[in-house]
């Protein structure tokens, strides 16, 4: 019998993937979370039937979640990371050296939990082995209430803004990702498909616009996500995620990404029209 999964991306499309077993299924009191292995993908991560995480093309997302940030940033050494309860986002930080401390707030502890069971490339840097990481298990509007002037960077790595991450998309909580930055910080927020969530987009950058300076989209090729086209919003006080790029110190890392470069890091940038017309101020 062959078993296969779809992830519904809107009435009359999806993107289906062969299941070959089920790893974990349970709820959370926040929501369903299901790991499965895939035929193709490696495992898989669901929350609440979204794809999270695959195994195979996670490194897109974690690398570009992170490095656009850390290489513009001229010394980042406090991160936080709001959501990532898959440890994905943590792993790509602690590559960095100057980084002293990576921290991460997920609501739900069972991500974490059953990431470092069942996802361990993933979450290797989360499994306590790591001094430079420390976890919170919390609600993100909660903790950074009680944080101010603290992080360099701050990236927001939620699902889509229905259940428990309604809040990470509101300007509200943007205000207070301002205030827990210092004065020099970056925030980076996955922000959805430019192809399907235009509505979404709208919404979120004219928000950021109104509390951050400097609001740039990026993009990534993810191919298990909604259109396989997804994007990123970098809101920064006072560096340019291109003009104050330090090309060099990306190109010489010492640490290996097989998605991010120093040149791909500006052409992330450019944006296909729709796209910026999705954000058009
Ligand atoms: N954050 C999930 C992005 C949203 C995916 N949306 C969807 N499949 N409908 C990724 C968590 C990985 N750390």
């Amino acid at each position: 019998m062959d078993l296969w999964y779809t992830e519904k991306h809107s009435d009359n499309v999806g993107i289906t993937l062969k299941v070959t077993r089920s790893l974990f299924s349970g709820a959370s009191e926040y929501q369903q979370l299901d790991i499965v292995e895939t035929a193709e993908y490696g495992r898989m991560m669901l929350l609440d039937g979204l794809v999270m995480l695959t195994e195979r093309d996670e490194f897109i997302y974690h690398e570009m979640i992170v490095h656009p940030a850390l290489f513009t940033h001229p010394a980042a050494k406090k991160v936080l990371v709001i959501g990532g309860g898959d440890g994905g986002t943590i792993r790509e930080i602690v590559k960095h050296p100057q980084v002293e401390q990576a921290v991460l707030c997920e609501i739900d502890g069972l991500v974490v939990e059953k990431s470092i069971e069942l996802l361990p490339t993933v979450a290797s840097a989360i499994d306590g082995s790591n001094p430079r990481v420390k976890l919170h298990i919390d609600d993100g509007l909660a903790y950074i209430r009680a944080h101010q002037n603290e992080f360099d960077v701050i990236l927001v790595d939620s699902t889509d803004p229905i259940g428990p991450a309604v809040g990470l998309f509101e300007e509200d909580f943007y205000r207070l990702v301002f205030a827990a930055l210092k004065d020099d910080g970056i925030m980076v927020a996955q922000s959805e498909s430019p192809f399907y969530h235009s509505n979404i987009q709208r919404d979120m950058y004219a928000a950021l616009r109104r509390v951050f300076p400097i609001v740039e989209m990026y993009q990534a090729f993810i191919p298990t996500y909604p259109s396989g086209l997804w994007s990123f919003a970098c809101a920064s006080k006072r560096w340019h995620p291109v003009t104050d790029f330090d090309r060099a110190r990306a190109a010489g890392r010492d640490f290996t990404t097989r998605y991010y470069n120093e040149d791909l890091h500006r052409g992330a940038f450019m944006l296909p029209t729709f796209a910026r017309e999705n954000i058009a101020p």
